[in-house]
This record gives structure tokens, sequence and C-alpha cells, in this order.
């Protein structure tokens, strides 16, 4: 069973192999089901009925030993798996950084987009291998596939940043990300 490192930490490499998305040695990794998402996409019977069913898993987040603490700088590669629900992308949760910190992520494998809100005004940046999306503090933010294979990025944030998933159930993100025709359509958060 793989673990976080104890501070105070040594200086050391992490592998990363590009191919694979696995970082050596590696931390916990997390996973997270569609009955993990609750209240999050727009058509709830849908979700209630995906998650009572096969339950799939939405995404993935294997982390490197470097622990979530104040001034340590952790790292995590997510995965997200291709769907939708109802037209609507597959995604992550969401969070706001309760201590409103900056945080970047590095588009690895796949098409996505990063989702980010600061209470009034929402963006979006398409993301692909090579993007880096920088999150300035103070703006939830949430990740969503917009291809036909896994989404994959490398997320890099200070440890003391905390996770606040809360914030989304009760402000929402601005918009969702909706499957069309065309490609991603993005529609106000509550109609
Ligand atoms: C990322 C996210 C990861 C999973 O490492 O935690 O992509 O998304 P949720 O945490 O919203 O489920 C990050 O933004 N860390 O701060
Ligand atoms: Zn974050």
């Amino acid at each position: 069973m793989t673990a976080f490192h104890t501070p105070p930490i040594s200086p050391m490499a992490i592998a990363f192999d590009a191919e694979r998305l696995t970082l050596s040695p590696e931390g916990p990794t997390l996973t997270r089901r569609m009955s993990d998402l609750e209240g999050l996409f727009r058509d709830s019977d849908a979700w209630a009925a995906e998650s009572a069913g096969e339950n799939p898993v939405v995404y993935t987040v294997t982390s490197s030993p470097v622990p979530e603490i104040d001034r340590e700088l952790p790292q995590s590669i997510t995965t997200i798996m291709p769907g939708d629900t109802s037209g609507e992308l597959w995604m992550t949760k969401g969070h706001q950084h309760p201590n409103h910190q900056g945080e970047i992520y590095l588009a690895l494998q796949g098409t996505g987009g990063l989702l980010m809100f600061d209470g009034e005004r929402t963006e979006w940046i398409d993301m692909q291998p090579g993007t880096i999306g920088y999150i300035p503090p103070g703006w939830a933010h949430r990740s969503v596939n917009t291809g036909d294979e896994p989404y994959s990025f490398l997320a890099v944030y200070p440890g003391g940043a905390g996770h606040d998933y809360g914030w989304v159930l009760e402000h929402g993100m601005g918009s969702r990300a909706y499957r069309t025709a065309g490609g991603v359509e993005l529609r106000p958060y509550s109609e």
C-alpha cells in the first residue's frame, strides 16, 4: 500500500511516465465513481439511475508522495473518463481552495476543459496536451473531459490550500459543459 511521505521530506526525483501516466514513487490513488458526484449533475434522476446501476468510475487521482501540508507542493494526475450524463460531460467534483491560493494544471493526454468560477465570472480554458491552465487564487475549478478518450492532466498546488467541495454545491460553477453535435457548449448552471 502506498502512502504520503512524512515531513521532513528529502529532496527527491519523481519518475513520470508520460505514456502510462504513472508517478514513481507514488502516493495514494483516489477513485471517484458516479455515486460520489451527488448534487453535481443537472439531471439528478439520470445521475441517480447511473449511480444505482453500473456506478461507473468517472475519474481517478494519482498522487506523488508529497502530502497536502502547508508549505509543501503536492502533485497529482487526474484522469477523467469520456462520457456524459444526459448530455452533461463527465467532470470532476470541482472545489474552491479556502485559503485562496493559485494552482497550475498541465494537460497530458486527451482533450478537456478547465472551468473556473469566482462567484460572478465564469472562465473556460480548452485543454490539450501541452496546455498549462493557470487557476488564480479565489477561482473555484472543475475539469471536464470533452473528448472520446480519457483526459489526463497534472496538477501542482500549495499543500496548505485545502479543498472546499461545499462551496461548489452552494454557489455552483457558473456554467455547465454539454456535448453537442458541434462539439462542446457551455450553458448557464441552473437552466
Ligand atoms: C486537483 C483536483 C483533482 C480532482 O488535484 O483535486 O483534479 O478534482 P476534485 O478535487 O474537484 O474532485 C486539484 O485541483 N487540486 O487542488
Ligand atoms: Zn485545486
